[in-house]
């Protein structure tokens, strides 16, 4: 049986479906959890589904990642533009990493252009609402054991 892989969702992702619909669209959190379940089951695989608005909080959870998955997704919200110290965490991984984002940063603001994570990132799915963490948990599972 493989590790889960673990599917980690940064600041303010907890609101998703009850603010900024038009950006972030309707489904909750919960609903993304759910879709990455459902996903995980069809590959043979299971994943650890969290959210937190804390980067201490999200670092404990990558170092624990570490030994514990046997993948990681994580969609680092805001912390992803600025934060070092996840970048740090991530790099010390050595199972895959797949960053994912809703939207697609790179079709709004200038500093939404870059993010410290995609430096310790396998690959980057961006742009297509939920299905943006279905197919992160896809390309996470093709790219483990
Ligand atoms: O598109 C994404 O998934 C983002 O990671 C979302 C972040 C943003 O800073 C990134 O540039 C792109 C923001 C997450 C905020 O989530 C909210 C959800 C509902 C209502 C308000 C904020």
């Amino acid at each position: 049986m493989s590790k889960p892989i673990y599917v980690l969702s940064g600041p303010n992702l907890n609101l998703l479906g009850v603010r900024e619909p038009q950006i972030y669209g309707k489904e909750t959190l919960d609903d993304v959890r759910k879709a990455c379940e459902r996903r995980a089951e069809t590959l043979g695989r299971t994943i650890e589904f969290r959210q937190s608005n804390h980067e201490g909080v999200l670092i404990d959870w990558v170092q624990e990642a570490r030994t514990a998955a046997s993948a990681l997704v994580i969609n680092p919200a805001g912390y992803g533009h600025t934060s070092i110290a996840l970048l740090d965490a991530l790099k010390t991984l050595e199972v895959p990493v797949v960053e994912c984002h809703l939207s697609n940063p790179a079709a709004r603001e200038t500093f939404r252009r870059h993010t410290y994570v995609s430096l310790a990132a396998t690959g980057v799915v961006s742009g297509f609402g939920v299905a943006s963490y279905e197919l992160a948990v896809e390309a996470a599972a093709r790219l483990s054991a």
